[in-house]
């Protein structure tokens, strides 16, 4: 690690430790042993979570320390419309993990799925936390946002008041702000045509610079991930086209899929429960989409890295690329020759050309015409 670096961590770190803890009654230690974790076990993930982020393994007790100093940054988390997946997929494990007990410890000052407050209480906890806190708390914002003439399709609180106007109102003030999934990054299913309620996502509604963390839902380290990010750099991180961070979406689902070495060999699954699905072969031609798809499942999948989707036996469905609910459907077809524009700018026309999808058929891809891909998406960077 680079001394620059270094000293730029330890001076945001030790600027975060002056400011007042916002939890007095516990401390991550604590909350660690109440739940049968041990310290071993707390460095442990953080150095999964270096790792993670793509940072070098000397950077683990600077991740550790932002953990610890996490609950000095008030977070204000709002729903839009949405399914209440991406809340509901970090804080419902029947075992918490530690990335959800660092969600308990960090200053939730409003959530409206775990807050006891509701109605008036709620609505004023919320200005409270905007004016009391202005320029400091951290915005994550799940769903998407109905604008327009059907912006009142979604009022939040006794008031009446759009979610529009509290999502404009929340970013206005915020230190960073983070769309959590899918919807809230790029408009979601409710933005699927014919988008009924105009929904949009949260990039649309606000001029303040939003870091998209889409996946419907998006897994929870990838949640808490991008929380330790901003806390350790205090920066946007480097950002791909559709403002998803690099470390997280850089990489295609098939890059690193454990199904892989069978796409290679032109193994295949030809239909649900056949042979080849209980071969593990891969999924492509029952429509797995993680040809197409920038996110980190194969590598990380979900539930304390218990499985993920192609794990489990479906084809990715693309759900951390905009507006996939149009676009990367029938979900259980393949992509074939629809034209389909990735991150890397590449139609499934020239994919196929690259990488040989056009001719699954004939079987054996060549690793030839992976290396050719894997060098345009170098020239993209
Ligand atoms: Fe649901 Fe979140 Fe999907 Fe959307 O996740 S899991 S519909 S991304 O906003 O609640
Ligand atoms: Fe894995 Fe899907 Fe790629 Fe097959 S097409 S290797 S299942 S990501
Ligand atoms: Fe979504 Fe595909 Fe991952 S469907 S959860 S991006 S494997």
């Amino acid at each position: 690690m680079n001394n620059d670096l270094r000293q730029k961590i330890n001076r945001r770190l030790s600027e975060l430790s002056t400011l007042p803890k916002m939890k007095n009654d516990t401390s991550i230690a604590q909350l660690l042993k109440d739940k049968g974790f041990t310290r071993r076990d707390f460095m442990k993930w953080a150095g999964a979570m270096t790792a993670f982020m793509a940072l070098p393994s000397a950077m683990t007790p600077m991740v550790a320390r932002a953990a610890e100093l996490s609950d000095r940054l008030p977070v204000i988390w709002l729903h839009m419309a949405e399914c209440t997946g991406c809340s509901e997929g970090l804080l419902r494990t029947d075992a918490p993990s530690i990335d959800s007990l660092i969600f308990d410890y960090i200053s939730l000052e409003y959530h409206e799925t775990i807050m006891a407050a509701a109605g008036w209480q709620a609505e004023e906890n919320l200005e409270h936390a905007i004016e009391k806190y202005k320029g400091r708390y951290i915005l994550l914002v799940e769903g998407g946002v109905p604008t327009g003439a059907t912006e009142h399709f979604l009022t939040v609180g006794p008031h009446g008041t759009s979610g529009k106007t509290h999502a404009v109102n929340a970013s206005a003030n915020a230190a960073a702000i983070f769309a959590i999934g899918t919807c809230s990054s790029f408009g979601g299913i409710q933005a699927a045509k014919p988008n009924p309620t105009n929904s949009v996502g949260l990039s649309k509604v606000t001029d303040k610079p939003v870091i998209n963390v889409p996946g419907c839902p998006p897994s929870e380290k990838n949640i808490v991930g991008n929380v330790l990010h901003y806390l350790l750099f205090g920066t946007l991180p480097a950002l791909d086209v559709y403002n998803r961070p690099k470390w997280a979406y850089g990489l295609r689902i098939h890059d690193l899929c454990e199904r892989r070495g069978h796409f290679d060999a032109g193994e295949f699954v030809q239909s649900f429960g056949d042979e080849g699905a209980k071969n593990g072969y891969c999924l492509y031609k029952v429509g797995c989409k993680g040809p197409y798809t920038f996110n980190n499942c194969s590598r990380e999948r979900f539930n304390q890295h218990t499985s993920w989707p192609v794990q489990a036996g479906h084809g990715c469905i693309g759900c951390s690329e905009p507006d996939f609910w149009d676009t990367m459907g029938p979900f259980e077809e393949p992509m074939a020759d629809r034209l389909f524009d990735t991150v890397l700018g590449l139609g499934a026309d020239n994919v196929s050309d690259k990488i040989g999808i056009g001719i699954l058929a004939l079987a054996g891809i060549g690793m030839a015409a992976h290396a050719a891909l894997a060098c345009m998406s170098k020239d993209k960077e």
